[in-house]
């Protein structure tokens, strides 16, 4: 990819991903807040990923740093073995550890094999942390 700065790289993805992550942001209830520059952002940072079927992507009170789009499959979220939902196409999931610092709060398994795109804490935070240091800036 290009450089992509101080926060790490650009991945050159097609308009449909494009789309699909920025619609994933906007629904999700804790990302869906973000500015229009900020989701640009964290488009441009999102790197692919695959795992294969049946494999662990997030172990629940892990110290996992990543931040989660599925592009294509479909993974099962359980807690402290108890299944809670199954999620597909154009979610966000992995985002409450990184949004609070906090160990992950449920596994999230892989029922197919998934294609995600991911964006690690360091990059997500300095995308969030720029503009609101450019707002403090303004006023
Ligand atoms: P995180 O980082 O705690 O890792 C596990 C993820 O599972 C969590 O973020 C959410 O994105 C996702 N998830 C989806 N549904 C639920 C739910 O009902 N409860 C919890 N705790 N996590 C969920």
């Amino acid at each position: 990819g290009e450089r992509g700065g101080e926060r790490g790289e650009i991945y050159a993805k097609g308009a449909s991903s494009r789309q699909l992550i920025k619609a994933a942001i906007l629904d999700n209830d804790f990302l869906g807040h973000l500015e229009p520059e900020q989701v640009s952002d964290v488009v441009d940072f999102m790197k692919p990923a695959v795992f294969p079927q049946g494999s662990t992507i997030i172990s629940e009170g892990s110290h996992g740093s990543c931040v989660y789009v599925l592009e294509d499959g479909k993974v099962e979220v359980t807690k402290e073995g108890e299944k809670l939902c199954t999620l597909g196409k154009g979610k966000v999931f992995g985002e409450l550890a990184v949004l609070y610092n906090c160990t992950r709060t449920a596994t999230v398994t892989a029922l197919t094999p998934v294609s995600l795109w991911a964006i690690e804490r360091p990059c997500f935070q300095a995308v969030v942390m720029k503009a609101s240091q450019q707002r403090q800036a303004l006023y």
